[in-house]
C-alpha cells in the first residue's frame, strides 16, 4: 500500500513538480496540498472508464485544473427489481451513490449537498487524505447540517478501488442507501489494462414483506441483498466477448455481512483491496473472494468458456428475497386455503410458503414485496433471488446489450437420462 504512494511521490513528473524535495511526510503531504498536482486525467487518454451494471458515474467538470464534483444527499424512490420499491436515502438520485472515477494525481473538489431533514457527512473510504477532509462528523469536521453545502478537496495520492459513504449516524443513514464507490485509474498501469472493467457495490436491506422504508434497527434479519442496489432478477448481466480479460471491482458496505462472491465456470485472482495492489508474486487462483464489510476486493479472470455464467453471494440466505425468518417451518404441510386466508392477515407468510421458499406467481404475495426466490431463464426457474448476476460470455458480440439466454451446442447441456445409458453404465434404481 505504502509502496503505491511512495513510488507515485517518487514519479519523476511528480518530483519534478514539487521540486525535487526529499521524500518526507510532511513533503508528502505539501504536496497533496498543491492544487493541480497533476494535468487532470482524461477518459480515453488517461484510463479506460469502468462500467457500473445498473447505475451511474457521478458527471464533472474542470474548473483551473481541479475536477469539480457534486454530489446531493436526499431521500431517493428506488427499485430493487420490478414489484419492490422502497423510500430510500441516497446520492443524486440514485441507490447507491453515482460511481466517482477519477485519475492518481487528479485534484479533487467535491461538494456535498444535504437535502435530507437532518444532518449528514461524507467520508472518502480508503483515500489518503489530510485529516480535516476525511468526513467524519465530530471528529474531523462539523456535521451537514440540512439546506448547507460543504466543500472537500483533496488529491488523489493512490490507485485503486475506493468507497465513499455516510459518516454519521452510520447506522441509520448507511442502512437506508448512503454510500458509492469511488475508482481511482493510475497514471501509469502497474498491469496490463483489462478489457472489461465492472464495478459493483454490494450491499443489504430490511425491508419487511408490504413495507416502503428499510429498516434501520434490523441487526441480523436481512432479506434484501443486492448488486449495485438490485436484486435478481432486476441485476443487469455483465456481457463480454470470449477471450476478454475482465475485471471486477466489488465493495462491500453491509450493516452486518461479509460476502463471499462465486464465479462459476473460471478461476480469477484478487489484483487489489482498497489498500492497494496485490502484487503478482502474491496473488493466488480463487472461484470465490469473502468481500468483508468495510473492504474491497477486485479481482481479474479471463472469460473463456462462452454460456451464462452467475456471479453470486455463496451465503444461501443471500440469494433469497425477503424470506420470513420468523415464520414456522411449514415445508411439506399441505395447508390447502389456509395461505390465502392467512397471507391476509399475515403478510410475511406469503414468504414461506408450504413447498419451501416462495417462488411461483403468487396471489398470497403481499403488495410491493418480490418472492423469496428469482425469476425465469432459458430453462424455466431460477431459485435463487437476492445478491446474484450473470456474466454471458459470448464468441460473437456486436456490442454489450444483453443478448438473451446462451444457445447451448447440441448435447450440451444436462438432461434425463435413458434407460439404455443407464443400462449399459450400469446405474441400478432402487426398487427395479
Ligand atoms: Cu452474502
Amino acid at each position: 500500500m505504502r509502496s503505491n504512494r511512495r513510488q507515485f511521490l517518487a514519479s519523476p513528473v511528480l518530483a519534478g513538480l514539487v521540486g525535487m524535495l526529499p521524500l518526507t511526510a510532511a513533503n508528502a503531504q505539501a504536496a497533496a496540498n498543491d492544487a493541480g498536482v497533476l494535468p487532470p486525467g482524461m477518459p480515453g487518454v488517461h484510463y479506460r472508464p469502468v462500467e457500473v451494471p445498473d447505475g451511474v458515474k457521478l458527471p464533472w467538470h474542470i474548473v483551473d485544473g481541479v475536477k469539480v464534483f457534486h454530489l446531493t444527499a436526499e431521500e431517493v424512490e428506488h427499485e430493487f427489481a420490478p414489484g419492490l420499491t422502497t423510500r430510500c436515502w441516497g446520492y443524486n438520485g440514485r441507490v447507491h451513490g453515482p460511481t466517482i472515477e477519477a485519475v492518481e494525481g487528479d485534484r479533487l473538489r467535491l461538494y456535498v449537498t444535504n437535502r435530507l431533514d437532518v444532518a449528514t457527512s461524507v467520508h472518502w473510504h480508503g483515500l489518503f487524505l489530510p485529516n480535516g477532509m476525511d468526513g467524519v462528523a465530530g471528529l474531523t469536521q462539523r456535521a451537514i447540517e440540512p439546506g448547507e453545502t460543504f466543500r472537500y478537496e483533496f488529491t488523489l495520492r493512490q490507485h485503486g478501488t475506493f468507497m465513499f459513504h455516510s459518516h454519521h449516524d452510520e447506522m441509520t443513514q448507511m442502512a437506508l442507501g448512503m454510500m458509492g464507490m469511488f475508482v481511482v485509474h493510475p497514471r501509469k498501469p502497474d498491469d496490463p489494462l483489462p478489457d472489461r472493467d465492472f464495478v459493483y457495490m454490494i450491499g443489504e436491506w430490511s425491508v419487511r414483506p408490504g413495507m416502503r422504508r428499510p429498516d434501520p434497527n434490523e441487526m441480523t434479519d436481512f432479506n434484501v441483498l443486492t448488486m449495485n442496489g438490485r436484486v435478481f432478477p432486476g441485476t443487469s448481466p455483465m456481457v463480454v466477448k470470449t477471450g476478454d480479460r475482465v475485471r471486477v471491482r466489488i465493495g462491500n458496505l453491509s450493516a452486518m455481512d461479509h460476502h463471499p462472491m462465486h464465479l462459476h465456470g473460471h478461476a480469477f485472482e484478487v489484483v487489489e483491496t482498497d489498500g492497494g495492489r496485490v502484487p503478482v508474486t502474491a496473488r493466488w487462483p480463487e472461484t470465490t473472494v469473502l468481500v468483508p464489510t468495510g473492504s474491497t476486493r477486485t479481482f481479474e479472470f479471463v472469460a473463456d468458456a462462452p454460456g451464462d455464467w452467475a456471479f453470486h453471494c455463496h451465503m444461501t440466505h443471500h440469494v433469497m428475497t425477503q424470506m420470513g425468518h420468523g415464520m414456522p417451518n411449514l415445508i411439506g404441510v399441505d395447508p390447502s386455503l389456509f395461505d390465502q386466508k392467512l397471507a391476509e392477515v399475515v403478510p410475511e407468510f406469503a414468504a414461506m410458503g408450504h413447498t419451501g421458499g416462495h417462488h411461483e406467481e403468487d396471489t398470497t404475495m403481499p403488495p410491493n414485496s418480490l418472492p423469496m426466490m428469482g425469476g425465469t431463464a432459458g430453462f424455466g426457474y431460477v431459485t435463487m433471488g437476492g445478491m446474484l448476476t450473470v456474466v454471458k460470455v459470448r464468441d460473437q458480440l456486436t456490442d454489450h446489450t444483453d443478448p438473451g439466454w446462451y444457445e447451448h451446442p447440441d448435447g450440451s447441456v444436462a438432461r434425463p437420462a435413458t434407460a439404455a445409458e443407464l443400462e449399459k453404465d450400469s446405474i441400478r434404481m432402487e426398487g427395479s
